[in-house]
């Protein structure tokens, strides 16, 4: 029996052990209780069952092609308006040439995601999918969060199925798992009011399923949400993943709120960025793989936490701009020898992947 002190972890334990589904008031018992090691213990159970002592991280390149954006989410710093000092647009030719930097460097993978910019037309998108693939034939393009690709739908008329095809015959490997935030609608009326609703951004990821695209998810904590909205908001996912398969690993985003409209708000507190990882791990039993970001929570609480759920520390990024705008401490990359070092450390067994979980030799 796995020790747990919570007595109202215990029937959750028993659970765990026989690998039955926990239920939306596990998922709040989760979210409230102390006992952060017994929490911790139970996630690492599911942990080793699915991933064994595998830690997983990837060698990526991060590209944000525009920060311009007709949306005004609250807890964006990220965005700027067409004349804002620092708002930039890179043209087709520009992305090439950010993405050329790291020629001679060996990596897998592109991660482009961008504001939704007024006049760019879709075709843009289409042809920087092309160029990249043509020109990077070896590297899986991960592109677009569900909202950019509901957007690319909306500009330019056509259905989510269209756009997705197209963009994948263009090139696209897969989907990142931004975009998502907390689906409650009470919330996301407060904190990005035009942004697409939850049935449309998990519309989107359906279809993108169907047409053959894997892709991530994530969960924006640590603002105005509460417990209940945490815990629906995994459930939503589970309920899809059950239908589709088509998740590869889910994300828990710790919110940054300097320079944004919540920035009265503190930063999320070590054990509720643990929580949120093993709570994750427990809640959706479906899923391959559960990922700390180190950007976000920090390498130090990333590398504890592939004790409490994570089986994946993301990768070296280079030059990540979303959460530094927000006030994020960490550095903008990371080495692949401090990755494994970490991972080594922490008792777990560094495997570097591609986009897809395929095991990349060294
Ligand atoms: O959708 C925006 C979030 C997301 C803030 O799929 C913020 O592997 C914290 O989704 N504080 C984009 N978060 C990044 C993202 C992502 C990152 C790494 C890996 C993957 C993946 C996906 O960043 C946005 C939003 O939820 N975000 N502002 C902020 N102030
Ligand atoms: Fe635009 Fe995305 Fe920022 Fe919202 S979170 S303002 S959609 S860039």
């Amino acid at each position: 029996m796995i020790t747990v002190a919570d007595p109202a972890l215990r029937a959750i334990a028993e659970k765990v052990e026989t690998g039955e589904r926990l239920s939306f008031d596990d998922g709040l018992a989760l979210d409230s209780t102390k006992d952060v090691l017994g929490l911790g213990r139970l996630a690492n159970v599911v942990r080793e069952r699915i991933n064994g002592d595998n830690a997983f991280y990837i060698s990526n390149r991060h590209i944000n092609h525009t920060n311009v954006c007709v949306n005004s989410c609250r807890f964006c710093a990220f965005s700027r308006k067409g004349k804002d000092p620092g708002a930039y647009t890179m043209d087709i030719e520009g992305v090439l040439k950010e993405a050329h930097k790291y020629d001679g460097e060996r990596y897998s993978e592109f991660h482009i995601v961008g504001g939704l910019h007024p006049d760019l037309p879709y075709k843009y998108y289409l042809e920087m999918i092309r160029r990249l693939a043509f020109e990077f034939g070896h590297i899986h393009l991960q592109a677009f969060t569900a909202v950019e690709i509901a957007y690319f739908a909306q500009i330019s008329g056509k259905t989510l199925h269209d756009v997705l095809t197209e963009l994948k015959e263009a090139g696209l490997g897969s989907l990142p798992g931004g975009g998502a935030e907390i689906f409650a609608e009470r919330i996301r009326k407060k904190i990005c009011p035009e942004k697409i609703d939850a049935d449309t951004w998990l519309a989107t990821h359906k279809t993108a399923h169907e047409v053959g695209l894997r892709t991530n998810a994530t969960m924006l904590y640590g603002h105005i949400e509460s417990a209940e909205d945490r815990v629906d908001h995994l459930i939503r996912l589970r309920k899809l993943q059950d239908e589709t398969g088509g998740f590869l690993t889910f994300i828990p985003l710790a919110f940054h709120p300097g320079n944004t409209g919540f920035s009265r708000l503190p930063r999320t507190s070590g054990q509720m960025d643990l929580r949120m990882i093993a709570m994750s791990r427990l809640m959706l039993d479906n899923f391959p793989h559960i990922k700390a970001f180190w950007i976000m929570i920090g390498p130090k609480l990333a590398q504890i936490s592939l004790s409490f759920g994570a089986d994946d520390m993301d990768g070296t990024v280079v030059e990540e701009k979303i959460t530094h705008a927000a006030g994020a401490g960490t550095d903008q990359a990371i080495t692949k020898i401090s990755l494994k070092r970490m991972i080594t450390e922490a008792g777990r067994i560094p495997v570097e992947r591609d986009t897809i979980y395929n095991v990349v030799s060294a």
